[in-house]
């Protein structure tokens, strides 16, 4: 039941205004030093809806020395914790007073269901903010037991300037992992949104500035990677760097950290994540879960569940199901009520799925359903099911980022725990069986930064995320998230003060 092409015509007008288009930098909205700007698009059409402030190295700078004061000077990192930690509250409540343009606009400029939008990720940023204004006055030191006649204690101390490079695919959601725990250990932050989706980080940037976060604390800078995101990974007055991106663009971030000062670097990056389902699985849950897995947020997810590996016993059935799923999947205006699927985010994207979709065909993999575009304009894709996948084809090897399913057929344990293995990436698992010492063996043997056991994309802001092998370095929310952002000082004092 995909929409047709006549359906896609109608579209909803939003009704948010752009306000905030320019670069956020010391508190103030600035124009690009070079008075550039580039445009940004409505997925769902291709058409620019606003022009904004092209940020590149001058503009970091700029942002960089403004956050460098801030943190030198403060008062941010000298403030109280529990000072911080209303700030952030009162920024958590004006996120919640302004919720239903930020849904829109995030829809407006991701092309993602505004359902998903208002409902789950609206108030999973509200609830990231809480979460770590609580973890503003807790973060302790330790007092050590060392041999010899010394008192040690470790302070924990920010760590100064952050660069910090986010994604497009969850453009409020990135802001939040990154920002909620730097700025609650004390840090100053310079941001640059990905160029499909600048437009939600300013409007809540500038709520930050409107809860009584001091200038120059938080800079927001649009832009492009090679020209802005490189001027800020290989700033010598930046302390750390944090990425979310693509596998390539994480090892040129991780090289010029290393270039010029060094810098500590998180990545947070690519997948090709495997999704188990045993043999004793209930198929219509299975089913269900799997497409939830692989489908969401039209693919665009870095820990899709984008290897479905099926049981020979359940796979007929599963396979007949999933694609019965697929094909009942309500793609359309992601502004309309009920639709599941809107467009990928840009026709880069688009055209590299449309691209794997025809290697999938070309490596002899059975296409069950979809595979093309859907309407004449914008980056609609039909959902799309593949069967008989093999290991060594394109599609279970690379990271599609759409709406392509790929089932493989396995026979036991050890033969699945090898193929999901079998991957340069580590970031996630789903497993589903209804036998725990099938969990607890899988759940050991995976290779990820992630196991999800009969459930999929749980994003509690309390549990850590991140990935083995090349789906990153580092961990995202929870307690280990702190640690990105502060260092560690020791303090040694002399029981006795003899030595004088
Ligand atoms: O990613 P990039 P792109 C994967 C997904 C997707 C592919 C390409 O497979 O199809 O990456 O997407 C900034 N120095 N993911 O091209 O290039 C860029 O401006 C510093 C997985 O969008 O990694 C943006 O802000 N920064 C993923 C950010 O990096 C640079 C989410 C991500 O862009 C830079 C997105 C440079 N030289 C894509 N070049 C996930 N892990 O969730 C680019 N950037």
């Amino acid at each position: 039941r995909f929409s047709t092409a006549t359906a896609l015509e109608e579209l909803i007008v939003p009704t948010v205004q752009i306000s905030y288009t320019q670069n956020l930098i010391d508190g103030k909205f600035v124009d690009a030093a070079s008075g550039k700007t580039f445009p940004t698009y409505d997925p769902r059409t291709g058409e620019v809806i606003a022009h904004v402030a092209e940020g590149d190295a001058e503009d970091i700078n700029c942002a960089v020395s403004a956050a460098r004061k801030a943190f030198d000077e403060g008062p941010w990192p000298k403030m109280t914790p529990y000072e911080r930690s209303r700030i952030l509250l009162r920024f958590a409540d004006l996120v919640e007073k302004h919720s239903e343009e930020l849904a829109a606009l995030e829809t407006w400029n991701n092309g993602k269901p505004h359902e998903q939008a208002a409902k789950s990720e609206l108030p999973l940023l509200i609830r990231l903010f809480h979460y770590y204004a609580g973890w503003a006055d807790k973060i302790h030191g330790l007092t050590v037991p060392a041999d010899g006649p010394h008192h040690v204690q470790t302070l924990h101390e920010p760590i100064g300037v952050a660069g910090q490079i986010i994604p497009w695919n969850f453009p409020l959601i990135m802001f939040a992992w990154k920002v909620g725990p730097a700025l609650a250990c004390g840090n100053t932050i310079v941001l640059k949104t990905a160029e499909q989706t600048p437009l939600t980080a300013l409007y809540v940037a500038k709520l930050f500035h409107e809860a009584g976060l001091p200038p120059g604390v938080l800079n927001v800078v649009s832009g492009y990677g090679p020209t802005a995101g490189a001027a800020l990974a290989s700033h010598m007055d930046v302390d750390k760097v944090a990425f979310t991106g693509s596998t390539d663009t994480g090892k040129i971030v991780l090289e010029l950290a290393a270039k010029s000062n060094l810098k500590p670097v998180t990545l947070e990056l690519g997948g090709k994540s495997p999704f188990i389902v045993c043999e004793d699985a209930d198929v219509d849950k299975a089913v269900e879960l799997a497409h939830f897995a692989l489908f969401f947020n039209q693919g665009q997810c870095c820990c899709a569940g984008s290897r479905t590996f099926v049981h020979e016993r359940v796979y007929d059935e599963f396979l007949e199901k999933a694609k019965a799923r697929a094909l009942r999947r309500v793609v359309g205006d992601p502004f309309k009520k009920g639709v599941e699927q809107g467009p990928q985010i840009d026709s880069q994207q688009f055209e590299k799925v449309l691209r794997y979709i025809r290697s999938g065909i070309e490596s002899n993999a059975t296409l069950e359903c979809g595979g093309g575009r859907l309407g004449t304009r914008g980056y609609f894709i039909q959902p799309t099911v593949f069967s008989n996948v093999t290991d060594d084809m394109l599609i279970a090897k690379e990271e599609i980022f759409g709406p392509v399913q790929s089932i493989l057929k396995f026979k036991d344990l050890d033969e699945v725990i090898r193929r999901a293995n079998t991957t340069r990436y580590g970031l996630a698992a789903g497993v589903f069986t209804k036998n725990i010492d099938t969990a607890n063996t899988l759940t050991r043997a995976l290779r990820t930064g992630t196991v999800w056991i009969n459930c999929f994309d749980v994003f509690d802001a309390a549990i850590p995320f991140g990935g083995y092998k090349m789906s990153g370095i580092g961990r995202e929310k929870g307690i280990y998230s702190l640690h990105n952002y502060l260092q560690v000082k020791a303090v040694v004092t002399p029981l006795k003060n003899t030595a004088w």
